[in-house]
């Protein structure tokens, strides 16, 4: 099958393109390179040393026979090419992993919010106006989040996939029940933007019939795939910085370097999570079990367990012998909050979970500590604030 994966030269876009290749399908990575861009502007590297998409392309070909295609694409600026490579390739599926994906990024400045919400809607509505413009008869699987349900309101509710039942009073009394698109309750300005491609997807499969998957995914963690480590050339990124760095990925690196565990307030923040390996397997599982033809956008809780941040951190000490910090949180987030989420669709379609007792020991053994050195610690804190008053507390300490 002809894959496009937009986004492909990224942290979960890269590893999956290459499975998707070692699979036989024939992979175009659509990508504007501008992750590393940032990387450039933050004064910050990935901790893992990471080949330009050029040299990766060669490894790649070189270690699995199969070649994968580059197309330096910007898909929310660049409107007529996107729509003329749709016209001359006719991919039959596209993975959409190309946004702006850090919530603390999105939140510094009012800058990064406005580029956050221009290059992530802008994005994804270009992709459904070209298909619908292109006529290509092509299915999305979509990397949403699973921040688009919120977190802290759910009283205890198991999470349902993408869909809830509601009862709608009439008014003689009677009801009747629907399934509505699950309540959005965004945390950041990046967890919005995903609230608005959720609609997005919306719209374009009840007028246009598209068939789309929006795979709502936990934070995911680790670094590499089987595949990824067949060359050091096809290594994947590794974020630990304040802005880009996600919480269990920066507690592994803090400890194999002797950083104490940066743990927002109470810790009791809860979170769903799941491992590279088994992100890249359910994009695989996503692509292989389509829509059929007038379905309803298909949305899958791609996440495998939930973890208070506090217990992660206790974790990882007791693993390492870390020391854990306790920091004003410079986000405006619940204090604390359950999350029972429902992820059968996934199991059901066969995936078997990588779990953090299986890999966290090796995650900081292999990788956090062999490059421990090319970490610059003055750029582990989290400085960016969702207002001004967690600003005053993170510059207070209070
Ligand atoms: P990433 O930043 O490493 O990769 C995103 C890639 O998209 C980068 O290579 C970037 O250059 C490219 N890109 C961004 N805007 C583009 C544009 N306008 N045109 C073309 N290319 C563009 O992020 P990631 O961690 O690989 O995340 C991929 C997707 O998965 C994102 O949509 C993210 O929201 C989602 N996701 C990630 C996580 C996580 O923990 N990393 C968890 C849940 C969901
Ligand atoms: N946190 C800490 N210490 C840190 C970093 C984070 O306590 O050093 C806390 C945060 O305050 C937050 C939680 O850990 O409560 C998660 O933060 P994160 O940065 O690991 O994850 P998040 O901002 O939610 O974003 C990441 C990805 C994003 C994806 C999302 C999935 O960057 O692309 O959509 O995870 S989810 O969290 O399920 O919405």
């Amino acid at each position: 099958m002809k894959v496009f994966v937009l986004g492909g030269d990224g942290f979960c876009g890269w590893p999956c393109a290459v499975n998707l290749a070692h699979r036989g399908h024939d992979v175009v990575i659509v990508d504007n390179l501008s992750r590393r861009k940032i990387d450039i502007d933050l004064g910050v590297e990935s901790l893992t040393p990471i080949a330009t998409i050029q040299e990766r392309l060669r490894a790649w070909e070189q270690v699995d026979g199969r070649a994968m295609r580059f197309v330096h694409l910007d898909i929310a600026r660049e409107y007529e090419r996107l729509l003329e490579l749709l016209r001359s390739e006719r991919p039959e599926a596209i993975v959409h992993f190309a946004e702006q994906r850090a919530a603390p990024y999105s939140m510094k400045t009012s800058a990064t919010k406005r580029y956050t919400v221009d290059n992530n809607v802008n994005g994804t509505h270009n992709l459904l106006a070209a298909i619908v413009e292109s006529g290509v008869d092509v299915h999305i699987v979509h990397l949403g989040t699973m921040g688009v349900y919120g977190y802290g309101s759910h009283r205890g509710a198991t999470i349902p996939e993408g869909y809830l039942t509601v009862e709608v009073p009439q008014p003689d009394g009677s009801r009747f029940t629907e399934q509505i698109l699950h309540p959005t309750n965004p945390g950041s300005v990046y967890h919005m933007t995903k609230t608005l491609d959720q609609l997005l997807f919306f719209y374009y499969n009840k007028n246009d019939s598209i068939r789309i998957t929006d795979l709502h995914q936990g934070i995911v963690w680790g670094t590499n795939t089987s595949l990824t480590e067949k060359d050091p050339r096809l290594t994947n990124r590794f974020d630990y910085d304040g802005d880009y760095g996600t919480v269990l990925n920066r507690f592994l690196m803090q400890a194999a370097i002797g950083y104490p565990l940066t743990v927002h307030g109470t810790g009791g923040q809860t979170r769903a999570f799941i491992h590279i390996r088994d992100s890249v397997r359910c994009v695989q599982l996503a692509l292989e079990h389509p829509p059929t033809q007038g379905e309803k956008v298909k949305i899958f809780n791609q996440m495998t367990e939930s973890h208070r941040v506090a217990d992660l951190a206790e974790k990882v000490a007791a693993l390492t012998g870390a020391r854990v910090d306790r920091l004003p949180n410079p986000r405006n987030e619940a204090i604390e909050n359950d999350l029972i989420v429902d992820n059968r669709c996934f199991l059901e379609l066969g995936l078997q979970p990588t779990t953090l007792d299986d890999g966290l020991l090796t995650e900081v053994v292999d990788v956090a500590r062999r490059w421990a050195d090319r970490c610059d610690r003055s750029k582990i804190p989290c400085r960016s604030a969702w207002t001004s008053r967690q600003a005053e507390a993170i510059r207070t300490g209070a």
